[in-house]
C-alpha cells in the first residue's frame, strides 16, 4: 500500500478500520486516469459494470444493484448524537456507542478477500473556505467511480488537507447487501458515517447526502453557515445580467429538471438563459457584503433517469453522453446503449432490464428501468453548467424558493412576507412520496425544506438557525423567500402547468418580485401574482386564463384543514418551536377564518 499522506489522524483511523474489516489489499485513490481506467476495467471484469457503446456513449457503463437495493433507506438512517433530545422528533436515534457497536459486529472482517479503496475527496473546491474534505472507505469500484465523478476527488485534497484533523470519516461495508442489516448512520458529533450493507446512491456515495447534508448542516449550524437540498441556478436576462436562486424541492421533485432548464422559444430569441451551478445540494455563507452566498459542494450529477428527454431536459441528457454511470436502467441489446421509461416512445426489443432479465419493450408490462433509476455524470459535461461552477467565492442569492408536489391546495407560486414568514413557508412544506427512497409512493407528508430525511440535529433548532441566520441580514440584502407547485392537478387528475422549460415564466415573476418591478396581490398565505402578471405568450392553448387563475387561488377551506395538520406537526416539537413560526401560525389561522 502506498499511502498518500502522513497525516497521522488520517492514517491511524484507517488502520483502525483495516484491523476491523481486514482486507486482503488497500488501494489509494489518486484520481489518476490511469487509476480510473484501471479500476474500471476490473469492474468490467467481474461484472459489477457493463461497458456501453464507446462511439454512442464514450467512457459510459452501466451498473445493476441488487433489487433489493434500489433507493435511500429512511427507516434506517440514524442520527447518532448524544442525546436523543438533539437529533429531535424526526429523526430516527441510536445512543452512539451502542449503534457503533452494532455496526462494527456487521462491518468485522467483512472485506476479507476484498479490496479497501481509500477515497480521499472534497466537498466543494479544493481550497475554497466553502469546502470541506472526508475521506471514504469502501470495498466497492462502483462507489469509488461514482465518487470520482460526483466529488472533487484525489491526492490534491490530501496536500489541502495538510496536517488536519479536520476531516469527515466515512466507512462503507457492502457486506451481503442485507435489507436486514441496513443501516446507514450519522455521528455528526465525531464527524463520522458507517453505511453498511448497501451498495445504492445516497446510502453509500458517503460526500452526498450523508455528509453535505446530515454532518454538513450540524457543521453548519455550529460555524453560523447552512447546508441545504437546494439547486442552484442563474438566471440571465437579455440585458447579460445574472440573478442566482436556490430553489428546495424533495427528492424526485424537479431540482435536476429546474437547475438546467432551457428557456421557453420566446424567451430564448430575446437571450433569456439559464446556467446550472448545482442540482441538488447548496452550501450557503455570508459574504463580506453581507449577502448571501452559495456553492455547489458536488461536482456531478446523480440524477433521475426515468422522464427525463430531450424535449424535458435536454441538458441532462447531453450531460450523460460521455463518462457517466448509468445504475438500474435498461441495456438495450441491439446497440449496447440504454433505456429507461420516458426516455422515447421507441423502447428497445431486445434488451435486458433493470433486473437483468431478457426485456421487451414493446410487449412486456413491466418497467425496463427502475423508477428511482439514475445516472452519474460530470457536471462538466452540462452545456449549460455555470462559469461560475469552480468558484471559491460562490454566487450571491436572490431568492430561495421552496416546492413539493402537491395536487391541490399550494398555488403556482406565493411569496412570503418577510424572511421569518418565509422560513415559516419552507417549514410548512408537505409533498407526495416518490420512489427516491423506499416505502409507499404518492402520499402526502411533511418535508420540512425538503430537509426531513437529512438534517442532521432537532429540525426545531434547525429552524431556528434559519431564524438566527436571518437576524443577522439587512432587509434589502437578504433573498427574498418563495413557495412553488408544478404539479397541481385537475379534477381529471392531470398536471395543470406544463413545467419544466415553462416554469421560467414563473422564475420571472420572482426576479421582478426580488427587483421590486412587479406588483402582488396579498392573501392569507402571502404574496401570489396577478393572473396577468405570469407570461403566457406561447402556451394560451395549454394553460387557459381561467386555469391559471385558478393555480394562483388560493382556498381558504383547504387551507383550514391544512392548518391542522402543521398544527400536529409541530406539536411534536413542543416548546423547541420557534415562537416566530409559532406567530406565522397563528396568523394563517386567522387570515383564512
Ligand atoms: P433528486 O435527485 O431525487 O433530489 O430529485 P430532483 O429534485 O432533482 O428531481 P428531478 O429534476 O430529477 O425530477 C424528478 C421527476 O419529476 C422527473 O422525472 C419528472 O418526471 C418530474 N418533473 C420535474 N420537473 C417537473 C415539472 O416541472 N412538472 C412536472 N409535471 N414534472 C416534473
Ligand atoms: C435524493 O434522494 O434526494 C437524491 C438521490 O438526490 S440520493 O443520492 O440517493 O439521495
Ligand atoms: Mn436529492
Amino acid at each position: 500500500m502506498t499511502e498518500l499522506t502522513k497525516n497521522k489522524s488520517v492514517l491511524a483511523w484507517i488502520k483502525d478500520k483495516i484491523d476491523l474489516v481486514k482486507p486482503d489489499k488497500i488501494v489509494w485513490i489518486d484520481g489518476s486516469k490511469e487509476q480510473i481506467e484501471a479500476l474500471r476495467a476490473e469492474a468490467c471484469s467481474t461484472g459489477e459494470l457493463t461497458k456501453l457503446n464507446e462511439e454512442k456513449l464514450p467512457d459510459c457503463y452501466l451498473h445493476r444493484t441488487a433489487v433489493n437495493d434500489v433507493a435511500r433507506v429512511e427507516h434506517r438512517t440514524f442520527i447518532c448524537t448524544k442525546t436523543k433530545e438533539e437529533a429531535g422528533p424526526t429523526n430516527n436515534w441510536m445512543e452512539p456507542d451502542e449503534a457503533y457497536k452494532m455496526l462494527y459486529d456487521i462491518a468485522r472482517d467483512s472485506y476479507k478477500g476484498r479490496t479497501m479503496y481509500v477515497i480521499p475527496y472534497s466537498m466543494g473546491p479544493v481550497g475554497s473556505v466553502f469546502s470541506k474534505i472526508g475521506i471514504e472507505l469502501t470495498d466497492s469500484i462502483y462507489v469509488v467511480l461514482n465518487m470520482v465523478i460526483m466529488t472533487r476527488a484525489g491526492k490534491a485534497v490530501l496536500e489541502a488537507l495538510g496536517d488536519s484533523d479536520d476531516w469527515v470519516r466515512g466507512l462503507h461495508c457492502r457486506c451481503e447487501i442485507d435489507e436486514e442489516k441496513r443501516y446507514i448512520c450519522q455521528f455528526p458529533q465525531d464527524n463520522t458515517i458507517i453505511s453498511v450493507n448497501s451498495g445504492y446512491g445516497g446510502n453509500v456515495l458517503l460526500g452526498k447526502k450523508c455528509f453535505a447534508l446530515r454532518i454538513a448542516s450540524y457543521q453548519g449550524k455550529n460555524e453560523g453557515w447552512q447546508a441545504e437540498h437546494m439547486l442552484i441556478l442563474g438566471l440571465e436576462n437579455p440585458k447579460g445580467e445574472v440573478k442566482y436562486v436556490c430553489a428546495a424541492f424533495p427528492s424526485a421533485c424537479g431540482k435536476t429538471n429546474l437547475a438546467m432548464l432551457i428557456p421557453p422559444e420566446s424567451y430564448r430569441v430575446k437571450g433569456y438563459k439559464v446556467w446550472c451551478v448545482g442540482d441538488d445540494i447548496a452550501w450557503i455563507r455570508k459574504g463580506e457584503d453581507g449577502r448571501l452566498y452559495a456553492i455547489n459542494p458536488e461536482n456531478g450529477f446523480f440524477g433521475v433517469a426515468p422522464g427525463t428527454n430531450i424535449k424535458s431536459n435536454p441538458n441532462a441528457l447531453a450531460s450523460t453522453k460521455s463518462g457517466t454511470i448509468f445504475t438500474n436502467v435498461a441495456l438495450n441489446l441491439d446497440d449496447n446503449t440504454v433505456w429507461w421509461e420516458g426516455l422515447d416512445k421507441n423502447p428497445p426489443e431486445h434488451a435486458i432490464d433493470w433486473k437483468g432479465n431478457p426485456w421487451n419493450g414493446k410487449t412486456s408490462e413491466e418497467k425496463g428501468a427502475h423508477p428511482n433509476s439514475r445516472f452519474t455524470a460530470p457536471a462538466k459535461n452540462c452545456p449549460c453548467v455555470s462559469d461560475q461552477f469552480d468558484s471559491h467565492t460562490g454566487v450571491p442569492i436572490s431568492a430561495f424558493i421552496f416546492g413539493g408536489r402537491r395536487a391541490k391546495l399550494a398555488p403556482l407560486v406565493y411569496q412570503s412576507r418577510d424572511w421569518n414568514h418565509g422560513v415559516f413557508v419552507g417549514s410548512i412544506m408537505a409533498s407526495e412520496t416518490t420512489a427516491a427512497a423506499t416505502g409507499a409512493v404518492g402520499v402526502v407528508r411533511r418535508d420540512p425544506m425538503a430537509m426531513l430525511p437529512f438534517c442532521g440535529y432537532d429540525m426545531a433548532d434547525y429552524w431556528q438557525h434559519w431564524i438566527d441566520i436571518g437576524k443577522t441580514l439587512d432587509a434589502d440584502k437578504a433573498p427574498k423567500i418563495f413557495n412553488v407547485n408544478w404539479f397541481r392537478k385537475n379534477d381529471a387528475g392531470e398536471f395543470m402547468w406544463p413545467g419544466y422549460g415553462e416554469n421560467l415564466r414563473v422564475l420571472e415573476w420572482i426576479i421582478k418580485r426580488c427587483e421590486n418591478k412587479v406588483d402582488a396581490e396579498e392573501t392569507a398565505i402571502g404574496y401570489v401574482p396577478k393572473p396577468e402578471d405570469i407570461n403566457l405568450e406561447g402556451i394560451e392553448d395549454e394553460v387557459s386564463k381561467d386555469a391559471l387563475k385558478e393555480m394562483l387561488s388560493v382556498d381558504n377551506v383547504l387551507w383550514q384543514t391544512e392548518t391542522e395538520g402543521i398544527e400536529e406537526f409541530y406539536q411534536k416539537f413542543g416548546d423547541k418551536l420557534p415562537a416566530e413560526l409559532r406567530d406565522c401560525l397563528d396568523t394563517l389561522e386567522n387570515n383564512i377564518k
